[in-house]
């Protein structure tokens, strides 16, 4: 048995499978109280990265309920949002978040449960049978769709995509994960988390990423898988940069010991890349994924990684690619990437026609444009120009304008993603105010940072005149980009 093994560190405390196993089953027995099965009820829960984290996703699947992770970084109008769209019939909140939830739970005549509460309950023995086809989780991400949808993923799922980066990337018990990524999307959750847990391996897990409390644990030389986003490398090679020679050398040490270091949720730029094999003498695994499918290509765990290709299909996934009319196109020609496979989601929740339209004969669209190029893709970009990657967030372009329309200056706006060195794109808005109105960069991010994830937040603004409603799209936007790169 996995009992004593140690399951997560976080808090400076660590917590093996069992103690795992028993807070689960406490967080269980308080969701159910006399219930002997949630149904798939949707537990939406705000916990800050780290063991009762753990605890709260395995307790609500315990339970039979469906688990919703909400953002620890959004402001309350995107949660309310989340936990509305999703029905959430409970929420659960740590002692950080609480103050934040209930009002929330209030408002939406949701239960609402403490972390602290839900962990004094007794452990409950009898649990739910959980078939396969269970739903288990949603996740909101966004896409050419104003606002984020919620993508279902059933056990069965969950189960495949964790069993793909377990056989792709050698995934095993002796491995030490150090998790720095939010743990509301699916790179944290579930190349993270879940594929650490599956293995019962020890999953230490930061609060929030803190580049010198990352460089401190991997120079420590004890971890042994680390994933991440590009924005993060970015971040650590300028904490590199900036220190003393000596901690330079301890931190380049420990991180050359280290088997597996991966990359992904955005485009690696290769002079990241070759910098980071430089100090650390890692080639970073770039894998390419979704949170409606999982991991889709990967580089090669054994064999030569190449720079600025994302590698081969991952076990059990089948991927082509298309021109616009679903035709194979052949290797050398850029096409969108479709994908089917097991690890495939199983719904946009509460969005029929939005989920049938996501799919060509079975096959996912994902809306990346790639070129299969001596064998290995390469991705081109995104078939739309309104979906932004900023910090490795998926970002509607649609949804931050809908937002900024309510703004009583504005009369019109268009936002799009510009290329950045740190951010991999930057989210900027073009406005057209209204008639007398005045308006400042600053008061506009004020004003949104109440409104909408900080990373969604323009960073850069320019007034100006007579833009068409709605006709933004292809014609408008390459120009207000331009707007922004001159
Ligand atoms: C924050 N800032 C930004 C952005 N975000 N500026 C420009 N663009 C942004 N996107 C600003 C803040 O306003 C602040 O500025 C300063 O940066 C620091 O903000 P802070 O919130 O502290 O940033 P951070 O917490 O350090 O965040 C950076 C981060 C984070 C760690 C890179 O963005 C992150 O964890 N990203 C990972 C997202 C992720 O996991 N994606 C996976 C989804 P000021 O100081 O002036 O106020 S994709 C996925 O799941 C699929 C399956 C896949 O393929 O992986
Ligand atoms: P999300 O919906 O947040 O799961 O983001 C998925 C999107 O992230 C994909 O559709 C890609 O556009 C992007 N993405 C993921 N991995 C990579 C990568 N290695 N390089 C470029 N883009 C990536």
């Amino acid at each position: 048995m996995n009992e004593d093994r140690v399951a997560i560190i976080s808090g400076g405390r660590s917590h093996t499978y069992g103690d795992l196993d028993r807070a689960s089953r406490q967080v269980a027995s308080a969701l159910l109280q006399s219930a002997d099965d949630l149904h798939e009820a949707r537990v939406a829960f705000l916990v800050t990265p780290g063991f009762a984290y753990a605890a709260v996703q395995r307790g609500i699947w315990h339970a039979g309920g469906v688990a919703v992770p909400l953002a620890v970084s959004h402001p309350p109008p995107e949660l309310d949002y989340a936990i509305r769209d999703a029905g959430a019939a409970c929420l659960i909140a740590d002692d950080a978040f609480a103050a934040t939830l209930v009002p929330l739970g209030a408002a939406a005549g949701a239960r609402c449960l403490r972390v602290g509460e839900a962990l004094d309950a007794p452990p409950r023995r009898e649990l739910p049978h959980l078939g396969p086809t269970r739903r288990a989780m949603i996740v909101y991400t966004s896409g050419t769709t104003a606002r984020p949808k919620g993508v279902v993923t059933t056990h069965a799922i969950l189960g495949a995509e964790v069993s793909a980066m377990i056989e792709a990337w050698d995934w095993r018990p002796s491995d030490h994960l150090l998790l720095t990524l939010p743990l509301h999307h699916a790179h944290g959750i579930v190349n993270g988390l879940l594929s650490a847990c599956a293995v019962s391996a020890t999953c230490e897990i930061l609060p929030a990423f803190d580049a010198a409390t990352v460089w401190a644990r991997l120079g420590s030389g004890e971890i042994t898988v680390f994933t991440a986003v590009p924005t993060i490398y970015h971040r650590l090679l300028a904490a590199w940069d900036a220190a003393e020679p000596d901690v330079r050398r301890a931190w380049s040490d420990g991180a050359r010991r280290t088997r597996l270091m991966m990359c992904g949720s955005a485009a690696l730029p290769v002079q990241t890349l070759a910098r980071w094999r430089e100090i650390t003498g890692q080639t970073l695994l770039e894998r390419y994924g979704m949170t409606e499918t999982g991991m889709i290509l990967s580089n090669p765990l054994r064999g030569k990684r190449r720079a600025g290709s994302v590698g081969t299909p991952m076990p059990d996934v089948e991927v082509r690619l298309v021109d616009e009319s679903g035709r194979l196109v052949p290797e050398g020609t850029p096409g969108e990437i479709e994908v089917r496979g097991p690890l495939v989601f199983l719904e946009y929740w509460g969005r029929p026609a939005d989920t049938q339209a996501a799919f060509r004969d079975g096959w996912f669209r994902t809306g990346d444009t790639a070129v299969l190029e001596h064998g290995m893709y390469r991705l081109l970009g995104r078939t739309s120009i309104d979906i932004i990657k900023t910090g490795g967030y998926k970002v509607s372009a649609l949804e931050i304008e809908e937002v900024l329309r309510l703004h009583p200056a504005i009369e019109e706006c268009a936002v799009v993603g510009v290329a950045d060195e740190e951010w991999g794109e930057r989210v900027v808005a073009a406005i057209e105010l209204r008639p007398r109105a005045a308006l400042s960069l600053d008061e506009l991010q004020q004003w949104a940072r109440d409104r909408l994830a900080p990373y969604k937040v323009p960073r850069a603004m320019r007034t100006v005149s007579a833009l068409p409603r709605n006709a933004v799209g292809k014609v408008l936007k390459p120009d207000v980009a331009a707007l922004f790169a001159a």
